[in-house]
């Protein structure tokens, strides 16, 4: 358990792995190894590098700010300092690497269940958003490094807007993105949220491991404002729109277009067509 000043000093008492594990009622996840750094490139390349050097389960990389925080597809990801939860877990699921998608409403519904406790009511926009408002709150980055067969290990990148205000965001994403402490209904802060979210992805990710994917899709499904929702589908070659009639149990989005026709979509971008 180490306080890492590699990258570059920690020079205030915000995080440290002892102020992460005071209090924290988990059974392993965060237990262990916790590093704590000032600035990264991004928590979940530093997560990849300990996780290839070794890092068990449940390694957790904390930042104040991130240089390349990053999104899904390259995107990056608004990391202002002091501001928001840059954080990566490290996982070694024994599961296949199609399952790994399955990880991604695991750590989902954790989240939301995470921010409930503060009073508010987020939502999951499918598949890796949170949104409050419709607002995006935070967001999820799985990365997966195959081993033979079987996942060697998972990175879990989760970014929350802490506290986050309106002009720390770059024009473009200000309209779209919100903060915890502008919704909730009363100051938070970061280390607890933490440990909130801690408890809540050690108890969701048993369920999947030891129970099924069927009880983590069911939670989903309550917490998503997605199903039923009439969206455009932005896909690597194409768009496609139609009603989001439901999720298959691979965790594909299914989309049925005005022809009737039903497209089960593994990857894509989905906007809320209300919101267009
Ligand atoms: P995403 O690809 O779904 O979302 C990225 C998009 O969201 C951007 O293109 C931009 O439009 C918008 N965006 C960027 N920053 C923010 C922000 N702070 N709040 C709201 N909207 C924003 C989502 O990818 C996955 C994000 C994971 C981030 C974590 S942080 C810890 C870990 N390390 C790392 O590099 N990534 C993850």
């Amino acid at each position: 358990m180490l306080c890492n000043r590699q990258s570059s000093i920690v020079n205030r008492q915000s995080y440290t792995p002892e102020s992460i594990q005071e209090g924290l009622k988990t059974g392993w996840l965060g237990k262990g190894l916790i590093r704590c750094y000032e600035t990264v490139d991004s928590t979940n390349i530093e997560a990849k590098r300990l996780a290839n050097a070794g890092a068990p389960e449940g390694t957790i990389v904390l930042a104040e700010s991130q240089n390349k925080g990053r999104g899904r597809m390259e995107r990056e990801w608004i990391s202002p300092r002091g501001e928001g939860i840059y954080m990566s877990v490290v996982l070694r699921p024994r599961i296949l690497p199609e399952e790994v998608q399955k990880l991604t409403f695991v750590v989902a519904v954790a989240l939301a269940f995470a921010l409930r406790r503060f009073g508010i009511t987020p939502q999951i926009k499918w598949p890796n958003d949170i949104l409050v408002n419709g607002k995006k709150v935070a967001g999820i980055l799985m990365e997966l490094t195959a081993g033979d067969g079987l996942a060697d290990f998972v990175i879990v990148g989760i970014g929350i807007n802490v506290n986050t205000s309106t002009d720390e965001f770059p024009l473009s994403v200000r309209s779209l993105a919100t903060s915890i402490n502008m919704v909730a209904d009363r100051p938070v802060r970061r280390r607890e949220i933490i440990k909130i979210l801690l408890l809540q992805l050690e108890l969701w990710y048993e369920r999947f491991l030891t129970e099924s994917f069927g009880i983590v899709l069911e939670a989903w499904r309550r917490l998503s404002n997605t199903l039923g929702a009439r969206v455009m589908v932005i896909l690597s070659d194409k768009k496609l729109e139609g009603i989001a009639e439901r999720v298959a149990s691979d965790g594909s989005l299914m989309v049925r277009d005005d022809k009737g026709k039903l497209h089960k979509v593994i990857v894509g971008d989905v906007v809320h067509c209300r919101s267009l």
